[in-house]
């Protein structure tokens, strides 16, 4: 296959978020799967860091999920809201309030033991981020209306993330809007295509998988 090459592992918040922006743009690439306890060879050499997702080509390589993003909207899929100006802010102020203290609070509450950490004291974190973010969304059914955002795409694996730590305690939580949206995430068919299961990447057998 002549195509950027995507390593990728299913069930990471950012490989899932990179992987629907390249259906969303339908951008076609090799993706590998790989395995976060034995990462390939191949995959380190282009990118010493060793996190999933990396998006090799022909003239670089992406090793950030949001860059993967930008990157495949190049084309700008007509399937993606465009933001305005205040928009665009306010998403990328919550992508970054996810990608960072959302997610610091969000480990820590799963794996506390590892972590050493009070899981209760950082399940109220992150209940605190997500009531805030009920205030200020209405869904219907996305973020901002018909068409699936950028905010959507990059901030909902990380909700349910938190939802698959304690799905009953999740459902029980006021942030019915955010409850609603993740369900509806969840059923799309967007979601469920970046879900789809790949064989893991066997370096002997070099081609990964047509995707999407
Ligand atoms: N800032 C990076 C974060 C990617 C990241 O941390 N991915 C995790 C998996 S969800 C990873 O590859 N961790 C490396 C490891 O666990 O060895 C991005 O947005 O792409």
């Amino acid at each position: 296959m002549n195509l950027p090459i995507l390593y990728s592992f299913r069930r990471c918040p950012y490989a899932m978020r990179a992987r629907m922006a390249l259906i969303l743009a339908s951008k076609n690439c090799e993706l590998r799967e790989i395995t976060l306890k034995n990462k390939p060879d191949e995959m380190l050499k282009i990118s010493a860091k060793g996190t999933v997702p990396v998006l090799e080509l022909r003239n670089k390589v992406l090793e950030e999920s949001l860059d993967i993003i930008s990157w495949a909207m190049q084309s700008h899929p007509d399937n993606v809201y465009i933001f305005s100006a205040k928009e665009k802010l306010m998403s990328e102020t919550l992508i970054h309030l996810f990608d960072s203290k959302f997610k610091y609070h969000l480990d820590r509450y799963k794996y506390a033991f590892r972590y050493k950490a009070d899981s209760f004291n950082h399940q109220e974190q992150c209940k605190s981020i997500l009531e805030k973010l009920d205030t200020k969304i209405n869904p219907s059914p996305w973020i901002f209306g018909k068409k699936v955002s950028l905010l959507d795409i990059s901030i909902l694996p990380f909700i349910r993330q938190c939802k698959i730590a304690n799905p009953e305690w999740f459902f029980e939580q006021n942030f019915k809007k955010v409850i609603a949206l993740l369900n509806f995430f969840e059923a799309s068919d967007l979601f469920i295509h970046a879900m789809k299961k790949f064989d893991l990447w066997d370096p002997q057998n070099p081609n990964g998988s047509l995707f999407p």
